[in-house]
């Protein structure tokens, strides 16, 4: 059977859910996303996508034409009609068909669509191994300007930085903010451990992440993680991190919906720690793991 994707209140197949060249999506981008997993029947963190999702949308004044109920029914009846107890869920929402003029407001209805398909972002081999990432010559959005924490439809800062670590014969990139500061990869937020002891207990080490309004989006797998580190009493802070701190750390990871936990053993031709995935990642990792198979909003297929 084909996919069977939501568009507007309706369920089509792939081959027929289509949408106006005249959307202003489309044409300008206007508009916002979320990317969500459900693992074994359950969707993770799905009040907290559909929060930042409505949250970006605010920003935007854009209108979204149902309520968070209904949103959630949408897209648990999206799996169902999909028969997928563990896929990766693109919830859109565009400003709407529009004319060719950038007026919003000539745009009556914003279009909402949701995909729910598998993904496998990385090979599985590269969680075993770890990636390597490069530093890349485009900055992240300045905050002032189009703020990272809005997940909106314009990725093309993303897109130009993702093209620049293809030039540079890597995957993912190490993009800096306007003052050199380290701020997030594409897709990913970063974080890294140093360590502070003896190298015994949690307490030996220290994890750091910079904070989102230096110019990173506000992830929701980040803060799961900040979460775990807390409850396993894994010392954190947000602090400015820059190429050098990241270079000279015992451990550096990336997190997102699409990735989950992965170790970076490389940046820009500098070894990381041991040039191995660390222990500390990797026990956040399982921890993380555990959690996307006991937290979530329950659907039955
Ligand atoms: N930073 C950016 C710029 C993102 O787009 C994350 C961090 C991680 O956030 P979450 O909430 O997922 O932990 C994202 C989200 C892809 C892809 O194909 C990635 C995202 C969205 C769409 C596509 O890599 N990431």
């Amino acid at each position: 059977m084909e996919l069977q994707i939501y568009l507007d209140g309706k369920w089509y197949p792939k081959s027929e859910a289509k949408i106006s060249i005249f959307d202003h999506g489309l044409l300008y981008g206007d508009g916002v996303f979320e990317g969500i997993r459900a693992y074994d029947g359950l969707v993770f963190k799905l009040d907290e996508h559909l929060k930042r999702l409505w949250e970006s949308a605010h920003t935007l004044m854009l209108t979204i034409p149902m309520d968070v109920k209904a949103m959630k029914v949408a897209i648990l009846e999206t799996l169902r009609k999909n028969q997928l107890m563990d896929a990766y869920i693109r919830v859109v929402v565009t400003r709407g068909v529009g004319d060719l003029g950038l007026s919003p407001w000539l745009c009556k209805k914003a279009t909402v669509f949701i995909i729910t398909d598998k993904i496998a972002l990385y090979p599985k081999s590269l969680y075993q191994k770890g990636l390597e990432i490069i530093t890349v010559p485009t900055v992240r959005n300045l905050p002032e300007a189009v703020n990272p924490s809005i997940k909106s439809l314009n990725y093309l800062n993303n897109i130009m930085a993702k093209i620049e670590a293809k030039n540079g014969g890597c995957m993912e990139a190490l993009m800096l903010n306007h003052q050199g500061y380290v701020a997030e990869c594409t897709g990913d937020n970063v974080f890294m451990v140093k360590k502070t002891g003896k190298g015994q207990t949690v307490k030996d080490y220290i994890l750091l992440t910079p904070p989102t309004y230096l110019g990173a989006l506000k992830g929701i797998t980040r803060q799961a993680i900040i979460e775990i580190a807390e409850r396993i009493k894994l010392p954190f802070e947000e602090r400015i991190i820059t190429r050098h701190d990241l270079f000279n750390a015992n451990e550096v990871f990336l997190t997102g919906t699409a990735a989950e936990v992965i170790p970076v053993v490389k940046i820009d031709g500098r070894g990381i720690g041991e040039g191995k995935p660390g222990k500390i990642t990797s026990m956040l990792l399982k921890d993380f793991q555990a959690l996307t198979h006991k937290d979530g909003v329950r659907y039955t297929l």
